[in-house]
Parts: C-alpha cells; structure tokens; sequence
C-alpha cells in the first residue's frame, strides 16, 4: 500500500478523511484492537501514532495489534526519532518549518534516514507548520519552537508554500495536541489557497463542529486525537462528519 497515492487520491476526488492520533504513552496495547474496530466502522482513513514523549516503550506493540485484525494504514507521526517504528506503513517526515530550531528543521531527519531506509518505509515528506493554540503545548516546548500566531495568516501561508516548494508533499498544519483553540477557519483557508498538496489538520478539534468547520475551510485530512482519548463515542460525531461531508453534493441541492 502507497500511503500517500491513497491521501492525493483522496484529495483530487475532494473525499475528506479523517487520521485517529494514538499516543503511545497513552493508551494500553490491549485496548487497541477495540479503538480500532470502532474506528474502522465509522470510516476512519488512518491512524496516526506519536506523541512528544515515549514513556512506555510500545510503538511496536502497538503497530502490530492494530495489524493482527485490520487494513487500515498506520502512519508514524513521530516527535521524535526514539518512536520510529519498522511495522507502520508510513512514517511522516516531518520539518518543522514554522520553527528555526535546526535539529527539527533537518537535524532528526539526517540521523534516521538510514534507519528508514533499512525499514524499507515509506517515507512522505511533510512541512510542519505548528501554530499557536491558545496555551503553549508540548511539541511547541519540546521543540524549542515558536509557533505562528493565530492571527498571522499570511506568515503561515508563506511557510507553508515554502514548505511545498521545497519539494515537501504536505503540509501539516498543527495547533499542538490538547490545544485551547484549533487552528481557525481563516488560517487554513488562506494556507489552503496557496497550496497544491494535501492538508492535513490537526489539534484542539473536539467536536463535530470544530471538525466540520475545519473540513470546510479546506482541510483535506483532520486528526483527532485527545477527544477521543478522553471519549470513544466522539468517533461516533465523527461518523457524521465523515458522512455529512462526502456525500454528493449536487450542483443545484441546497
Ligand atoms: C496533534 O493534531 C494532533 O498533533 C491531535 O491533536 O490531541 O488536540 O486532537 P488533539
């Protein structure tokens, strides 16, 4: 499987999807195959795993209990290289290019490189772009990084197109995991403009709402991680999300 033929697939024919974010610190291997079989009936496109931290030194683990029962592609989203993974089927290669902290600019990326390559992993090169969510979060301390402010959406959209120009082919732009506000409609509508690859979204988005609002402004791809972590029925707003915004629309239907 081409895990990044399936998101450009995707996005030319306009299906949004959505990514579950799995913190490995957070959740217990034998609770996966449970979230897993939930998320798959409510048409999740992908599961994401990482988080800024690994306490608990369970990625493989976890990789290999989502693929005992299921086809859905699991993508590393990792903080840091500690949590590559040879059993995922993607990893994001990720710069964080709203930042100029060199290590997550290339540093990280020149040390796991060979790593990857013996993996034999899909690699996706992808322009992080974090932004401020209201409170600082940990991939804005961890990485040493300041993010975008809210309001400066002409900054964003610039790193973001510098992103894509250098050859990176998407862009994700972030808010921080359990962020006080998600990434406003004005931000990712104005990124969105400038770009030819795929959006992904994430951070703060907490309910139906939030994930609607954010699919409409132009994300291609939403991820959702703590409202989930905290509540399991939230994947079940999100099946209405999923619905509700791949459904036909007809030129003339209200
Ligand atoms: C973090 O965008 C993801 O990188 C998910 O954020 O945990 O706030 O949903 P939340």
């Amino acid at each position: 499987m081409n895990v990044l033929n399936k998101m450009y697939d995707a996005c030319q024919l306009k299906r949004k999807q959505v990514a579950v974010l799995i913190d490995p610190d957070k959740i217990e291997v034998n609770k996966v195959s449970g979230l897993i079989k939930k998320a798959e009936e409510i048409g999740v496109s992908y599961i994401f795993i990482g988080g800024s931290l690994l306490l608990k030194n369970q990625v493989d683990a976890i990789c290999i209990e989502i693929k005992k029962g299921s086809d859905i592609p699991v993508v590393l989203f990792p903080g840091n290289l500690s949590q590559l993974s040879p059993y995922t089927d993607a990893t994001l290669f990720l710069s964080l290019v709203s930042g100029r902290n060199a290590e997550f600019l290339i540093g990280q990326h020149v040390v796991s490189a060979p790593l990857l390559k013996q993996m034999k992993q899909e690699v996706i090169p992808t322009a992080y772009v974090l932004i401020d969510g209201g409170r600082q979060t940990s991939v804005s301390y961890m990485s040493n990084t300041t993010p975008i402010p809210a309001d400066k959406t002409d900054i964003a959209a610039s790193t973001a197109l510098a992103g894509e120009m250098l050859g990176m082919k998407m862009v994700y732009l972030e808010a921080g995991s359990g962020a006080q506000n998600p990434v406003t409609e004005k931000m990712i509508s104005r990124v969105k403009q400038q770009l030819s690859v795929p959006l992904i979204v994430g951070g703060g988005i907490r309910s139906a709402k939030k994930a609607t609002a954010a699919f409409e402004a132009g994300a291609d791809i939403i991820v959702v991680g703590t409202a989930i972590e905290n509540d399991v029925q939230f994947l079940e707003e999100l099946k209405g999300v999923i619905a509700s915004q791949n459904t036909l629309k007809l030129p003339n239907s209200s």
